[in-house]
């Protein structure tokens, strides 16, 4: 299916600016969830789980038709958890009613990660919903009880390489992971709602020890209390991809800028964009304070 960006009826930038602030400010407000954590990583965490299950063989999936808040899709096991960023963004929804799915949950995903003081994301709007039958099944969405073989060929389907798989797993640097979500339990690093390049200084430097969790998961605890999953852990195994761990551990602005490449590839891959659709670059609530 060729999927055809069309900005939603006479919508301009600044528009879409207010519908990034209407965001901002909820995640500012809500900031108890999670025991403190608030709504960033889980809001982050929903844009690439809503564009993963994309497959270029057919153009299927991804972000472009919003099917997430379709039941087949929510309740795939691999998005549990993720109804409390959906559930946080359907009043945005109602305010902006013009908006498609595949805009809100991408534009939340940015605006997560530029509020948690990460890289400026260029987004463009023109996601259209698609019908209930066109979701995709369950089962496109990566398992973490794997290695780097599974990892590299997993991330195939879209046409990343080494360099951006890398990368985009390093927003493990924010949120947690949580028992009865997935079976795995804790927090990749110390400061859960800013993103930083503190999973590769993890990954390479705490002492990890390898347990089973309740929930018969794989795990790798540290003495500090931080964790890897199993795909986390074979970023480090595999020499190719340490090559990138060692990089974006010595050098967070090389990090954010291959993560902002490469996720602005995630949000974006099946759609084409009319050539006159300008890249947007949201201010933060901070900057527009200043
Ligand atoms: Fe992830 N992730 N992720 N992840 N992810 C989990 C949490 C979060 C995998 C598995 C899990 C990416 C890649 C992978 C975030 C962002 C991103 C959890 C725990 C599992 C399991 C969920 C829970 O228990 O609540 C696997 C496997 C992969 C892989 O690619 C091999 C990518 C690419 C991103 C991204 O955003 C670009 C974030 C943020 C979280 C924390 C969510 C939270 O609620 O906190």
């Amino acid at each position: 299916a060729l999927h055809v960006a069309h900005t939603e009826d006479g919508k301009k930038p600044e528009d879409f600016q207010k519908v990034y602030n209407a965001i901002a400010k909820k995640i500012r407000e809500e900031d108890d969830y999670d025991d403190g954590v608030g709504y960033g990583p889980v809001v982050l965490r929903l844009s690439w789980h809503c564009s993963g299950t994309w497959d270029k063989k057919d153009n299927s999936g991804g972000s472009f038709g919003g099917t997430y808040h379709y039941p087949k899709e929510m309740n795939d096991p691999a998005n549990a958890g993720l109804q409390n960023a959906s559930r946080f963004l359907e009043p945005i929804h109602k305010e902006f009613p013009w908006l498609s799915y595949g805009d809100l949950y991408t534009l939340g995903g940015v605006t997560a990660l530029q509020e948690m003081q990460g890289p400026k994301i260029p987004w463009r709007p023109g996601r259209v919903d698609l019908p209930e039958a066109d979701t995709p099944d369950n089962g496109r969405l990566p398992d973490a009880e794997n290695g780097a073989d599974y990892v590299r060929n997993f991330f195939k389907r879209f046409g990343f390489n080494d360099q951006e798989v890398v990368a985009l797993i390093g927003a493990h640097s924010v949120g947690e992971t949580h028992m009865e979500n997935s079976g795995y339990n804790g927090p990749w690093g110390a400061a859960e709602n800013v993103f930083t390049n503190q999973f590769y200084v993890n990954l390479l430097n705490e002492k990890w020890t390898r347990i089973t969790t309740e929930k018969g998961k794989t795990q790798y605890n540290s003495p500090d209390g931080f964790m890897m999953m199993p795909t986390d852990f074979a970023l480090k195994e595999d020499s190719n991809y340490l090559k990138y761990v060692k990089k974006y551990a010595e050098d967070q602005d090389a990090f954010f800028e291959d993560f902002k490449n490469a996720y602005v590839k995630l949000l974006e891959n099946g759609i084409e964009f009319p050539k006159d659709t300008p890249r947007i670059i949201f201010k933060t609530l901070d900057e527009q304070e200043d």
